[in-house]
């Protein structure tokens, strides 16, 4: 029995700087005693949570890794919300998660008190909760579960993915190890806080490494500029489309203007990019202005990151390199064969990072592995050594500004709308988003419906789902023999169209 070692080594971190924020400025010391008092809080009296899950929205602040560490050091297991989800969303993830208590901070009371009650869960306030008296904490077993994320795949609605503090740690220090973060970093934040590139990859790994975390209230591409000329920065790490917002920012600002922004990248030490596929003309463009060779790598909620180019030496523009420390992967074919050399196949991933289970959802997850290796649904090819990505087997996964969303989500929602018969959602390429969520939409006999009118009606439906911004009304679907739309011939139409 012991407690997570992200927050015994944060004890040794003491006075220095972890986490530099919209609020101020706040040391390890008080990151420690901040968490201690909501952990404090949140048990209320009871010696543990026992694994009882906390949902929690909090602004992208000092206040969210408070209140993450408070949940896992009362017991708990975290379930991060978004505020960019409708409230339907958040309330799924707290039912779905059967969380006990919701916390939030102060701006979002009014969008989650309310669901708490109807719910019947407690609702805290983070402010309340970091002001509570201290009280003693248990110790926590690594493999008790820590997060669960929600995630869409090819069936039913988002599921959880439960990952153990074990799992958390072995997807930390791979990243520690492989891009050899130190307390001497300090990365700017500019995620959200509902996935994992932005909770491991970026604030974890800084707290693990004794290092300072610059968290912005959200991405803004001037803001991130500005960061990037007055502070002493060492990392950056993004999804592809805020490298592309960056590019836009840098060539829209005046020539003088632009060799003090791209001077000011001279002193970072490393920039990476993942979530999504970097297209090579990003790659190079980034380079040209920054004098970064962006390094790719590939990860999934499910397995925190696998696949990296190397800190040091060549990273191959196209390619996501190769398996991180401790991380096993292999591809294999359809029948389950691994393939021949040169190949493409599924990618399939097994180490001590993978995900114990989709919470509640037992033949989910036992579909979603063969032995112990997890299919991920990529598809990939090795080439001299290096893995290269090659799509998804699932053309119903849109993969858009990082975020993954099921088209089979959003055909759903459209269907409801009573003069829908027929739709059709893919993902459509798109050099700023990576891709763009696409909708085919066939009205039934005598409907009438504009294509503002859907559009207004799926803003806050679809706001979950990164806005169909591309919707389109059709008098028929392209069908194949057995009479069923093909997607391929849908996304190759809009394709061709744009
Ligand atoms: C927003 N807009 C879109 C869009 N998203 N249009 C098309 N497609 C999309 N996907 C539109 C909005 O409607 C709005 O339009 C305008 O763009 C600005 O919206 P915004 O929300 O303010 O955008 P911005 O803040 O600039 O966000 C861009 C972004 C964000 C790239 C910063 O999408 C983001 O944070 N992505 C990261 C997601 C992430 O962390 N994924 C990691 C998953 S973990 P208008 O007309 O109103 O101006 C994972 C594992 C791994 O994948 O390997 O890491
Ligand atoms: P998520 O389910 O949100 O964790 O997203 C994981 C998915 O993002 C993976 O299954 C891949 O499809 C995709 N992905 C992550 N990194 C990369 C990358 N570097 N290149 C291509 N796809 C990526």
């Amino acid at each position: 029995m012991r407690t997570p070692t992200l927050m015994e080594r944060a004890a040794g971190f003491g006075d220095l700087p972890a986490i530099i924020s919209p609020s101020g400025t706040y040391s390890y010391a008080q990151l420690l005693a901040g968490s201690g008092r909501a952990a404090a809080g949140l048990l209320a009296g009871n010696r543990d949570l026992a694994e009882e899950r906390v949902a929690f929205l909090a602004a992208r602040d000092f206040v969210w890794p408070a209140c993450q560490w408070g949940v896992w050091r009362a017991g708990g297991v975290a379930v991060p919300l978004s505020e960019l989800h409708p409230p339907t969303e958040m309330a799924y993830a707290i039912k779905d998660s059967g969380a006990k208590t919701v916390v939030a901070s102060a701006e979002y009371t009014d969008v989650l008190e309310p669901i708490a009650a109807e719910l019947g869960v407690r609702f805290l306030l983070s402010d309340e909760l970091l002001a509570s008296p201290e009280a003693d904490l248990p110790q926590i077993e690594p493999q008790r579960p820590a997060l669960i994320v929600y995630t869409s795949g090819t069936t039913g609605a988002p599921k959880g993915v439960v990952s153990s503090h074990a799992n958390l740690e072995a997807q930390i220090t791979m990243l520690i190890e492989a891009w050899e973060w130190s307390a001497e970093d300090y990365i700017l934040h500019v995620l959200p806080l509902h996935h994992v590139h932005g909770i491991i990859n970026v604030l974890a790994c800084a707290l693990w490494a004794g290092a300072r975390c610059r968290m912005l209230p959200g991405f803004d591409a001037q803001e991130v500029w500005r960061c990037l000329r007055e502070e002493d920065l060492t990392l950056l790490m993004a999804v592809p489309t805020v490298y592309v917002k960056l590019i836009a920012a840098w060539q829209a600002a005046p020539a003088e203007e632009q060799q003090r922004m791209s001077a000011a990248c001279k002193k970072i030490r490393l920039m990476v990019s993942g979530s999504a596929a970097l297209p090579v003309s990003v790659l190079e463009k980034w380079e040209e202005i920054s004098g970064h060779t962006l390094l790719e790598r590939y990860g999934m909620t499910e397995i925190g990151m696998a696949l990296s180019n190397p800190y040091r030496g060549e990273r191959r523009p196209g390619t996501v390199g190769k398996p991180l420390p401790g991380v096993e992967a292999r591809l294999v074919d359809e029948a389950g064969a691994l393939v021949a050399a040169g190949e493409s196949g599924e990618i399939q991933i097994k180490g001590p990072a993978v995900f114990k289970q989709y919470w509640q959802r037992p033949a989910e997850t036992a579909e979603s592995f063969v032995d112990d290796w997890f299919k991920t649904g990529d598809v990939a090819v090795v080439e001299d050594g290096y893995w290269r990505i090659m799509g998804r087997q699932s053309t119903d996964i849109i993969k858009t500004g990082g975020y993954k969303v099921s088209a089979l989500e959003i055909e759903e929602v459209l269907r409801s709308h009573p003069a829908i018969a027929e739709v059709c959602v893919v993902g459509v390429a798109d050099p700023e988003w990576g891709e763009r969520v696409a909708a085919a939409v066939i009205l039934g006999p005598g409907a009438d419906l504009s294509l503002d009118e859907l559009r207004a009606w799926g803003k806050e439906r679809l706001a979950a789902y990164k806005v169909p911004s591309l919707l389109k009304l059709v008098a028929e679907l392209p069908t194949n023999a057995m009479g069923k739309v093909t997607k391929p011939t849908v996304k190759r139409l809009w394709e061709e169209q744009a």
